[in-house]
């Protein structure tokens, strides 16, 4: 066992200090899950979803408790604090909707009857990033617990804090001992062992790319199924033929939201060339504009980066760069970092890379195919957006760009009815939507001879 510090990052100072899971004892925690997932999996369809709403009223009576502990574990702003608590309210609602839901197949067969059963895999790990702690956890609790499975949940170390109070909240509504269990401690012990233990036969992986190809080869020795859901370099298209104004007061909410820590980051804004000057112009006023500071004001709109080792990766990125212009940032012991707007060339490390932290590079484009061109030319394909009054040019360019998840003049990526997940170096698989419960089931085809 070793200790860490919970750190708070609009201050620096920490918060609180806790201990760190050994490997058996999460070999005793997936001990207790596997007891617990057979008799979960046992009750009626109806019952689980009646735990499953009874786990989201409650989480929904602690909306505000659980937001003011992600604004100090994680700088979040309060009002989108708010909005993730009551967002994994919701979550779980609407997966309560699920076990009923779960409808196998009857298929025609000569001599008997075919019928087809999904079938919970039991025990599913999830490791959870820093960036979303909660919302991010709940896309994947809530669709396995309907399924029929027990979870195992790893949030990161930074950001432990939200997490552990759900897995309490979860007991506090009648969630069966073991059947949600939040397990602090390193990726390398906890996650490893999640993806190396024989009786978590599911891994849900939220991270970085390179640590999510190590997940996804762990289990593929042990012949488990992954879901991955990994890092982003995000294109926002502006044509020419787009409402400028309208798009240009758009880009802060679409790339420095969260400060930048979100993997749906539209971090490359590609303008059209003829609109390039007067983009960048309408640009400056939208992000002197972008409200950054103490987190548990109500008009916040940006917090700080979550610690000093990610501030100076980010700082890095700015070494040599074309900063075109940046916006504000309190001065004091957070781990605080302006805006920055970056003018920049498709080959550029900051074109490429993902940054997570509030950098935009914008790039110009001469037409549609040029355009196109340039949001594939990245490892990434998670989210994007494109900006035109031209049906037939967004639904062309929409088809074209190789990302998981888009949006037509908007910037918005997630909805737990919708799909959402990458394509490319940005994952494997996909969560939320009406799909979700089902991805936590294997197929179990039966023949009844007759
Ligand atoms: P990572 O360093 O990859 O960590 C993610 C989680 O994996 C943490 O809980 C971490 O634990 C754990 N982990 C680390 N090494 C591990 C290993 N060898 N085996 C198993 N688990 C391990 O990512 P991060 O820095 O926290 O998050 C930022 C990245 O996540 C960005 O690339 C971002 O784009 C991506 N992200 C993607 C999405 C979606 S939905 N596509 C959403 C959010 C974030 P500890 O850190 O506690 O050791």
């Amino acid at each position: 066992m070793s200790a860490f510090t919970v750190v708070d990052p609009s201050t620096a100072q920490p918060i609180v200090t806790l201990e760190r899971a050994s490997i058996e004892e999460v070999d005793a925690a997936v001990a207790r899950a596997v007891v617990a997932q057979r008799a979960w999996a046992a009750l009626a369809p109806g019952a689980r979803a009646d735990a499953l709403r009874a786990f989201a009223r409650v989480v929904e009576e602690h909306v505000e408790e659980l937001a003011q502990l992600e604004v100090r574990n994680s700088g979040h702003p309060v009002s989108s604090a708010r909005w993730e608590a009551g967002h994994v309210a919701q979550v779980l609602n609407y997966y309560a909707g699920a076990p009923e839901r779960l409808l196998g197949a009857q298929i025609p067969v000569p001599g008997g009857i075919d019928v087809t059963f999904h079938e919970p895999y039991g025990v599913v790990g999830i490791i959870v990033p820093w960036n979303f702690p909660m919302t991010i956890a709940s896309w994947g609790f809530a669709p396995a617990l309907a399924a029929g499975n027990a979870v195992v949940l790893k949030p990161a170390e930074l950001t432990p804090l939200t997490a552990v109070r759900l897995g309490e909240l979860a007991l506090q509504a009648g969630l069966p001992e073991g059947l949600f269990q939040v397990i602090v401690g390193s990726g390398s012990v906890v996650g490893q062992r999640f993806v190396s233990h024989p009786d978590v036969r599911k891994v849900v992986f939220t991270g970085s790319t390179e640590v999510g190809v190590d997940v996804a080869a762990g289990c593929a020795r042990g012949l488990k199924p992954v879901t991955l859901e990994l890092g982003g370099k995000s294109a926002n298209i502006v044509f020419a033929d787009a409402d400028l104004e309208k798009a240009a007061a758009a880009v802060p909410g679409s790339v420095f939201d969260n400060a930048g820590q979100d993997c749906c980051a539209r971090s490359r804004l590609l303008v059209q060339r003829s609109v390039y000057d007067r983009f960048v112009e309408l640009l400056e006023p939208a992000v002197a504009a972008w409200r950054v500071g103490d987190p548990s004001d109500a008009a916040t709109e940006m917090g700080p980066l979550i610690s000093a080792a990610h501030r100076s990766s980010v700082a890095d990125f700015l070494d040599g760069a074309d900063v075109a212009f940046r916006g504000s940032a309190p001065a004091g012991d957070g781990f605080w970092f302006a805006p920055a707007v970056v003018l920049a060339a498709p080959g550029d490390r900051i074109a490429q890379d993902e940054v997570f932290g509030p950098v935009v590079a914008v790039l110009p484009f001469d037409d549609e195919a040029d355009a196109i061109r340039l949001a594939n030319d990245t490892i990434y394909g998670l989210a994007g957006s494109l900006w035109t009054e031209n049906l037939g040019r967004a639904v062309r360019v929409s088809r074209a760009v190789r990302s998981g998840v888009l949006s037509v003049n908007s910037h918005s990526s997630v909805r737990y009815w919708t799909p959402f997940g990458g394509m490319k170096a940005s994952g494997l698989g996909r969560e939320l939507g009406p799909d979700a419960a089902e991805h936590f089931t294997e197929t179990k085809n039966v023949f009844y001879a007759t």
